[in-house]
């Protein structure tokens, strides 16, 4: 479903003054304590933001992907954190289930999900299957009408808030590619499934990932996602999840950019050196422009994709092509942003610097820029072929 436009332009401003007014003064705290405040999750879940994506019949707000990047702007105008709590529920711990599920795993699990009661992990990494997520080990032995599941994920989002797992295994032990994978809907709590301990990572303070171990996890054949019939082909799934979920993450990418120019624009206007603000000087002014026009083409070519997106298309080429564009974009434009800032950029009280380390995950999740690559040239060939 499709808000009218006035619909959309009023969710969009409440939601901008929300992330001014309540997430942005938290920031340096959520860095601080490495945690979202309780309340502030109330307020998150109370604003539906646990359900942008999941369809209105289910309690979600249902957003077409246009809307959904248009929101992911301005959520990304923040900390990614807060960004990351309600990421899963709306991308890839829901999505699996929206495209591929039954009519009763989408009734049993995605009103709670729209409503953050909760939350939803997607367990595809592995130590040793990453990118090539196709190689995965963790496997799947059918006893009777259930599996028995065995492996270890790794740096899984939310794993340690999360009450459902989307487990992809190999259900079928002889082959050692993307075919015999399967999802898998586990519920936390299932006995054999177990966390490993919170990492310590570089940045993102307060989004929280772990390893999900797996021993002797035993689930029905219900628990596939689209039900028995689907089993082997749940890297399909994988991949179309990914599709909607890099396009998100771009926009996310692109929203984060925005708010960075915006620091660094309102700094070099401010800060003085040589007897005038540092904004006249022309080297700054390179900066500033490179970041703007950078940061306008990413807008342009998210808006765009999610337009076709949106009209039934094929997008997997342009959604790799935006994330690829996006992050890399994000990135560069932090490192201006610390440039123009100078040393106040390098210093932790003025919040750059941690963005420059919170955006460096988008150049590595939901596939690396490399990845990206190989998904933009694969798709130029099948379209060469026809
Ligand atoms: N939508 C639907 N189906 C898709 C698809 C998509 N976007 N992409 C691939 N598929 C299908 C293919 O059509 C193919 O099906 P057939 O065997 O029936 O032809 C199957 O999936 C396997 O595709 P492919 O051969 O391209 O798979 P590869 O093993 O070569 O892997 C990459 C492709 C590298 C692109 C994939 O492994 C990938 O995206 N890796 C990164 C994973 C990732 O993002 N990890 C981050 C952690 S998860 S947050």
């Amino acid at each position: 479903m499709s808000l009218d436009a006035e619909t959309l332009a009023q969710f969009l401003e409440t939601l901008d003054r929300f992330v001014k007014e309540r997430l942005i003064p938290n920031e340096a705290k959520v860095a601080d304590d490495d945690a979202i405040p309780a309340e502030l999750v109330q307020e998150i879940r109370d604003m539906g933001l646990f359900g942008l994506s999941i369809p209105e019949e289910y309690g979600g707000i249902g957003l077409t992907m246009y809307e959904e990047v248009q929101a992911a702007f301005v959520l990304g105008q923040t900390s990614p954190a807060f960004r990351s709590l309600v990421g899963t529920n709306n991308g890839i711990g829901s999505q699996g289930i929206i495209i591929d599920g039954t009519a009763e795993q989408k009734a049993t699990y995605l009103p709670r999900l729209a409503t953050g009661e909760l939350i939803a992990s997607f367990a595809l990494t592995e130590p040793e299957a990453g990118s090539d997520a196709g190689s995965l080990r963790t496997s799947a032995r059918k006893e009777g009408d259930h599996y028995i599941l065995n492996g270890t994920k790794r740096y899984i989002t939310n794993a340690p808030r999360a009450g459902l797992f989307t487990v992809f295994a190999r259900t079928d032990a002889t082959s050692k590619t993307s075919a015999g994978v399967t999802a898998f809907l586990v519920e936390a709590g299932t006995p054999g499934l177990s966390l490993g301990p919170i990492d310590r990572k570089m940045g993102q303070k307060g989004s929280h990932t772990c390893d999900v171990i797996l021993e002797d996890v035993r689930v029905p054949a219900s628990a596939i996602i689209g039900g028995p019939a689907r089993e082997g082909l749940g890297f399909k799934t994988a991949m179309k999840v990914l599709d909607r979920g890099r396009l998100h993450i771009s926009a996310v990418c692109t929203g984060a950019a925005e708010r960075l120019i915006r620091d660094s624009l309102s700094y070099a206007m401010d800060r003085k050196q040589f007897g005038e603000p540092i904004a006249e000087k022309q080297l700054i002014q390179a900066m500033l422009a490179d970041s703007r026009t950078e940061a306008f083409a990413a807008r342009c070519m998210i808006e765009e994709t999610a337009r076709r997106k949106d009209a039934g298309r094929n997008v997997s080429t342009e959604a790799a092509s935006c994330k690829m564009y996006a992050s890399e974009m994000v990135g560069r434009v932090a490192d201006r942003a610390v440039q123009i800032h100078g040393g106040a950029g390098y210093i932790a009280d003025y919040g750059i610097e941690r963005f420059y380390r919170d955006v460096r995950l988008f150049r590595i999740y939901e596939g690396t820029t490399q990845i990206q690559q190989i998904v933009i040239a694969k798709g130029m060939m099948k379209e060469a072929q026809g």
